[in-house]
């Protein structure tokens, strides 16, 4: 079910409680400003998350409250997994489904990195 982006950032949410350890994840990079670990259920080669430490539900709240150096941070942190993961000769993609329409299932912020195969054009 999409998330209702009205809601208040709900601090149990499941990426609130990997960033806590609460629950384990498939850690491929942290720093002061974000995680970044595998999806639990790939839709490509490589689905890897990138998500800001700090409280933030979609992208729309992210880039409206977040300070300019979490911004740069997290920015710089997707790009260097991407990197990391060996993609950039090939090619990948980005996504950060924002709300209902764009059909977000976990309200903390992820960019979802897709590659290691060729993907489709972009079908809304
Ligand atoms: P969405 O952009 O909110 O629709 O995507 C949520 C993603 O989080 C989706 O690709 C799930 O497979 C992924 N995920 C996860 O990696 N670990 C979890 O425990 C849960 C969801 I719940």
């Amino acid at each position: 079910m999409p998330i209702d982006p009205t809601l208040p950032y709900d601090p149990d949410n499941i990426f609130a409680r990997i960033l806590r350890g609460e629950i384990p994840c498939r850690k491929v990079h942290e720093d002061e400003f974000s995680l970044a670990f595998h999806d639990i259920a790939p839709q490509a080669p490589v689905h890897i998350l990138v998500i800001p430490k700090g409280a933030y539900v979609s992208w729309d709240d992210f880039s409206s409250k977040a300070s300019d150096a979490e911004i740069a941070g997290f920015t710089r942190a997707v790009g260097k997994v991407a990197r990391d993961a060996g993609l950039v000769a090939s090619g990948y993609r980005l996504l950060a489904n924002t709300g209902q329409h764009g059909h977000q299932e976990v309200p903390h912020l992820h960019v979802h990195i897709f590659g290691g195969r060729q993907l489709g054009a972009m079908i809304p």
